[in-house]
């Protein structure tokens, strides 16, 4: 059958309303990558659901297929976010493609190349806040309260009932859920709308490990964070919307919530990247946590089937790399030069 995105594919396991216009750029359906070098250093079974290969490089398009495609079906002409920038990518793709206006509010100077050029590419109108992304988002959940505007961050539901899909595909995949299920948190809608698709798929329950980077770890510190800082400018997030819901999904499934330094997430980057799987620093907290899970005798991993969502492509933030290497050697166009360089190694 021919693949015609997640809402249509998983629908009878979506609360969406009867109004919803389905706005579809063909999202989900994301590959479940095995890992087999990495699978033998950690000792267990390990898969990437890579979801840095949905349209807009995101796992956000999952939640805003249907956040949009409600909205659109409402009668809604403008959408609004806030957003570390994946958000606004994928809210403004989606509202290209269903003909609305979109509005993305971003922090100033700390959003990624890849995905603020995503946002203007789709044509949203991109404001920074001179603050942080809380700040954005008290903004945006003030104007929606007082104005016609929808709200399309994860506080709207049915961005939750869209991405509840990604562990659906996972139990169809692996035929039931994972025994471990590790993934970066930051605003913790994603954590929380796959603890909520485990449970109503009824294949199993993997204990989930949620990942904060440590500049920006209000689950793990147990308070907001004021100044969020970290590397991974995704997860720079202080104060979680679903912050309550995501440690109720971590105590419930017996797993936990941890902090990684910003060192470990790079560290784990570049592990993914050399076995062939790029992809943005907040997207490898989930595998920097196992692995550091994993160097202090936490992770029994003998046995274990585990996957590790990586949420968003290495090409949303390519100046991580490029900052932190040397410019590749430039020699003559000669075969002379390319056999000398080549030969020295
Ligand atoms: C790559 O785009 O919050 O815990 O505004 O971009 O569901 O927030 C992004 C979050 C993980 C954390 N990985 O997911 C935004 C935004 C990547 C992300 C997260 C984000 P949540």
């Amino acid at each position: 059958m021919t693949y015609s995105g997640l809402i249509q594919r998983y629908r009878q396991f979506l609360d969406l309303p009867a109004h919803t216009k389905i706005v579809s750029l063909l999202e989900g359906n994301t590959p479940l990558i095995p890992m087999p070098r990495l699978s033998k250093e950690l000792g267990c079974e390990l898969f990437i659901k890579f979801e840095g290969l949905n349209p807009t490089g995101s796992f956000k398009d999952r939640g805003m297929t249907a956040a949009i495609s409600e909205a659109l079906g409402r009668g809604a002409q403008t959408v609004i976010c806030a957003s570390t920038g994946n958000t606004a990518a994928s809210a403004a793709a989606y509202a290209a493609r269903a003909g609305l206006r979109s509005i993305v509010l971003i922090p100033e100077g700390k959003v990624a190349v890849g995905k603020l050029a995503g946002a203007i590419a789709y044509g949203a109108e991109v404001i920074q806040i001179q603050g942080s992304f809380d700040d954005a988002l008290a903004l945006v959940v003030e104007i929606t309260q007082k104005t016609p505007i929808a709200l399309v961050n994860s506080i709207n539901p049915f961005r939750i009932e869209g991405q509840k899909t990604a562990a659906f595909e996972i139990c169809d995949e692996l035929e039931s859920a994972p025994d471990w299920l590790c993934l970066p948190v930051g605003n913790a809608g994603n954590i929380t709308a796959y603890w909520m698709g485990f449970k109503q798929y009824q294949k199993g329950l993997p204990r989930l490990l949620g990942v904060q980077a440590a500049g920006s770890a209000p689950l793990v510190l147990g308070h907001p964070v004021e100044k969020p800082e970290t590397v991974a400018t995704a997860i720079r997030i202080g104060k979680p919307a679903r912050g309550e819901q995501a440690l109720e999904a971590a105590h419930e499934s017996n797993g936990r919530i941890i902090a990684v330094s910003d060192a470990e997430i790079l560290k784990a980057q570049q592990i993914l990247a050399s076995e062939g799987v790029w992809v943005e620093p907040a997207s490898a907290a989930g595998i920097a946590g196992l692995l550091a899970e994993s160097a202090v005798g936490k992770f029994e991993a003998k046995g274990q089937k585990v996957v590790a969502v990586c949420t968003g492509h290495g090409m949303k933030d390519p100046a991580i790399i490029a900052d932190s290497f040397a410019a590749p050697k430039s020699i003559p166009a000669t075969y002379a030069a390319l056999t000398h360089l080549i030969e020295q190694k």
